[in-house]
C-alpha cells in the first residue's frame, strides 16, 4: 500500500446519526475537493457545501473542512465532509470520492500515516485506540495521558539512562589500556543499579496502565458446593451461573466482566476441585487449573460452616500454580460464627463473607482494589499494553545480561552489545525502531476510519 495514495473512509461509526463524517487524506485532496465541492474550501474554515456526484447532483450537503498538510491529523492534506449520518448517504459519498481518485482506507490507516509523518509516536497512536475503546472513565483518563505523551516521556527517560550507560561502557572500550580498570569501577555498578531502579518504576506504571486497559483476571476456585457460583453471581449482580445444593453443578467456565470503581475485572467461575469426579466434571477441573495458571489472582472459596480451618485449601495448595497470588474466601459466614479471619502471619490473606446475604462483599471489593494498588491509580496513571510490558521485560533482561557479562568477563564489547539490544527493545514501544510487521499488527487492530 503506497503512502502517497489518497485515502478515504467514513470516520463516524456505521449506523444512523445526525451527522456523518467522511475523511479524505493525501496529496489529491485539493483536486478532489475542487470537483466534489466546486472549489477548495479555505484552510481550517468550516463552510457550507454541496457534495456533488458525476451529474452535478448533490449526494448530500453539509460542512466541508480543509486542513492543508502538514497541519492536520495525518500530516497530509485532509478534507472532512460533515454530512448526514445515514449509511447509504455516507457510502455514496465515499464511493464518489473514490471515483475521483482516492482509495478506501485500511483499518487504522489515518493514524498510521499520522505516525509515519511524526505527528505522534506509536504509544500515542495506541492511546488513541485505547481512548476510543475505554471501558471506564479512569481508563479514558489514562489513555488521554498516554495520548498527550506522558507514557512516551517516561519510556524515553529510561532509554536515555540506558544510552548513558552504554556510552560510558563504550568510552571504556575506546581506551584499551584502561578498559579493565574502568569496567571494574564502582561508579559503573552504581549506574547499573540506577537503571534497574528506573526499570522497576516504569514497569510498575506500565503494569497499572495495562491493568486499567485490559483488566485483571480473577479465578474463583475451591471445593464443590463452597459457594463459588454464588460468589460470582454476587459480584456480577445477577444470576450468571447456576447455583444448586448439588455438588458438581458447574462444569464449564463461566466468565463475567465487571468493574469495581472503574477497575475492569474478568471473573471466572470454575468447576469445584475434587478427586472423585466423573469424566465431564474432570474436564471442568482440568480447565479450572488451566485458567488459574493464566489468572492474576485466585479466590479460593471455603465453606466456612463446614471447613472453618480451611483444610480444603491446604489439601489443594500443592496443585495450585505457585506464582499466582491467592486470597482465601471464607464463605457462608451467615452460618458459621467466630471464623478466624484475623490474619495469620503466614499464608494467603483471608476474609469472611456470605455470598448468600452479601455480607463482606464490600471488603472483598476493597481487597481486590488494594491487591493491585488500584487506589494509587488516580495520580498520573497512563494507559499501556501487554506489548509495552513485553518490550520492557526484554529490555530489562538484556540490561541484566549486560551486567552479568561485565561481572563475569569484563568484556566491554559484549556489555555494550547487550545494552544496544535493550535500547532497541525500548524504542519499539514508542516506535523509534519498528518493523513493518509490528506496525501492521498494531494498526490492523484499529477500525476503518481511525
Ligand atoms: N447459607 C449460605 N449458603 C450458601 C452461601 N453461598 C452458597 N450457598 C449455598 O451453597 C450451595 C452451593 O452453592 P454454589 O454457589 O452452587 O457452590 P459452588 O458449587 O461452589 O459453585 C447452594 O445451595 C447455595 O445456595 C452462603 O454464603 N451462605
Ligand atoms: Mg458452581
Amino acid at each position: 500500500m503506497s503512502r502517497t495514495d489518497t485515502i478515504v473512509a467514513a470516520a463516524t461509526p456505521p449506523g444512523r446519526g445526525g451527522i456523518g463524517i467522511v475523511r479524505v487524506s493525501g496529496p489529491r485532496v485539493p483536486e478532489i475537493a475542487a470537483v466534489l465541492l466546486g472549489e477548495l474550501p479555505l484552510p481550517r474554515r468550516a463552510g457550507f457545501a454541496r457534495f456533488l456526484d458525476a451529474a452535478q447532483e448533490p449526494i448530500d450537503a453539509g460542512l466541508a473542512l480543509f486542513f492543508p498538510g502538514p497541519h492536520s491529523y495525518t500530516g497530509e492534506h485532509v478534507l472532512e465532509l460533515h454530512g448526514h449520518g445515514g449509511p447509504l448517504v455516507l457510502e455514496a459519498l465515499v464511493a464518489r470520492v473514490a471515483e475521483l481518485g482516492a482509495r478506501r482506507a485500511l483499518p487504522g490507516e489515518f493514524t498510521q500515516r499520522a505516525f509515519l509523518n511524526n505527528k505522534l509516536d506509536l504509544a500515542q497512536a495506541e492511546a488513541i485506540a485505547d481512548l476510543i475503546d475505554a471501558g471506564s472513565r479512569e481508563a479514558a483518563r489514562a489513555a488521554m495521558r498516554s495520548l498527550q505523551g506522558e507514557f512516551s516521556a517516561i519510556v524515553r527517560g529510561l532509554t536515555e539512562a540506558v544510552i548513558d550507560l552504554r556510552t560510558y561502557v563504550e568510552a571504556a572500550i575506546d581506551f584499551p589500556e584502561e578498559e579493565i580498570d574502568f569496567l571494574a569501577d564502582r561508579e559503573l555498578e552504581e549506574r547499573f543499579q540506577a537503571v534497574h531502579d528506573h526499570f522497576k518504576a516504569v514497569e510498575q506504571s506500565a503494569r497499572q496502565g495495562r491493568l486499567l486497559r485490559e483488566g485483571m483476571t480473577i479465578v474463583i476456585a475451591g471445593r464443590p458446593n463452597a459457594g463459588k457460583s454464588s460468589l460470582l453471581n454476587r459480584l456480577a449482580g445477577y444470576d450468571a451461573a447456576i447455583v444448586t445444593p448439588i455438588p458438581g453443578t458447574t462444569r464449564d467456565i463461566v466468565r463475567e466482566r465487571i468493574d469495581i470503581d472503574g477497575m475492569p475485572l474478568h471473573i471466572l467461575d470454575t468447576a469445584g476441585l475434587r478427586e472423585d469426579a466423573d469424566v465431564v466434571e474432570a474436564e471442568g477441573i482440568r480447565r479450572a487449573h488451566a485458567e488459574m495458571r493464566r489468572a492474576d489472582r485466585v479466590l479460593f472459596v471455603i465453606d466456612a460452616a463446614d471447613d472453618p480451618d480451611a483444610a480444603a485449601y491446604r489439601e489443594e495448595k500443592g496443585r495450585l500454580p505457585v506464582d499466582i497470588p491467592v486470597t482465601l474466601v471464607l464463605n457462608k459466614c451467615d452460618l458459621a460464627t467466630g471464623i478466624p479471619v484475623a490474619d495469620t502471619m503466614t499464608g494467603p490473606p483471608r476474609l469472611a463473607l456470605s455470598a448468600l446475604t452479601g455480607e463482606g462483599l464490600d471488603t472483598l471489593r476493597a481487597h481486590l482494589k488494594t491487591c493491585v494498588g488500584y487506589q494509587t491509580l488516580e495520580a498520573g496513571t497512563v494507559s499501556a499494553r501487554q506489548r509495552h510490558l513485553d518490550a520492557l521485560d526484554r529490555a530489562r533482561r538484556q540490561v541484566a545480561e549486560a551486567e552479568r557479562r561485565l561481572r563475569d568477563s569484563r568484556a566491554g564489547e559484549l556489555v555494550a552489545e547487550e545494552l544496544r539490544g535493550a535500547q532497541q527493545a525500548l524504542n519499539e514501544i514508542t516506535g523509534d525502531f519498528t518493523s513493518e510487521d509490528l506496525l501492521g499488527r498494531i494498526f490492523g487492530s484499529f477500525c476503518i476510519g481511525k
